[in-house]
């Protein structure tokens, strides 16, 4: 058997993910090793007790659109979470609709759909394997940046699920397909539910 020092170590602390609602936004490049990754954070979370119904999957083209799409649910939520306050807005009645970020402040009676409360954190997977060209390089320094801007400029913890593998063999390993491999995504599900955590204390 291998040692190794790498790793997460496991937290003294068992997160409570119960009172969490968390979105998960995933690519479709690679869907094999994506979808093993999104089976083991799904799993964690609902391990650590986040509802199902708390749970939001957003697939998209490839890694590279994750930053855009994290940053819009984050945002979307947020304004849902705001038009909810009725006390907020007094005098305006609430019923089903739509609300946009960007819209002007409302004037009248108004109606929204977007289910909801905030983001408590939202887990960005993609896989992105090298090929021969240096597609791969620019897609893993812009999204791992864009992600990184996106959590700072939100406050919403954005887990970074990207693995950048070499070669498939890698993507496998860490995707827990492959003898002696283990799952990422499940480590991103405790991550989203620990920092979800900690974010809501430190409001
Ligand atoms: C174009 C491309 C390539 C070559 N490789 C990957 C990959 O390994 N993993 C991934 O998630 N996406 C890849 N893409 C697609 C880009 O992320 C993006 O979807 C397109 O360039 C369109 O913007």
């Amino acid at each position: 058997m291998s040692h190794t020092i790498k790793g997460l170590s496991e937290s003294s602390v068992k997160y409570d993910g119960t009172p969490l609602r968390v979105a998960i936004v995933h690519a479709r490049w690679n869907t094999t090793v994506i979808d093993a990754l999104l089976a083991g954070a799904v799993a964690k979370l609902k391990e650590r007790g986040v509802k199902e119904s708390n749970i939001i999957i957003q697939s998209v083209p490839g890694s590279f659109e994750l930053p855009l799409a994290c940053s819009r649910m984050i945002a979307g939520a947020h304004v849902q979470a705001a038009s909810n306050v009725s006390d907020l807005l007094g005098g305006l009645s609430f019923g089903t609709g739509n609300s946009r970020a960007g819209t002007p402040a409302p004037t009248g009676p108004v109606t929204v759909t977007m289910p909801n409360e905030p983001f408590d954190a939202v887990i960005a997977i993609g896989v992105l394997i090298k090929g021969s060209t240096m597609h791969f390089e620019y897609i893993c320094d812009s999204v791992s940046h864009a992600l990184m801007k996106v959590q700072l400029d939100t406050g919403v913890p954005v887990i970074f699920g990207v693995l950048t593998a070499l070669t498939d063999e890698q993507a496998l390993e860490r995707a827990g397909l492959s003898a002696g491999g283990h799952n990422h995504g499940e480590d991103w599900g405790l991550a989203a539910v620990e920092m979800g955590s900690h974010v809501r204390r430190w409001k």
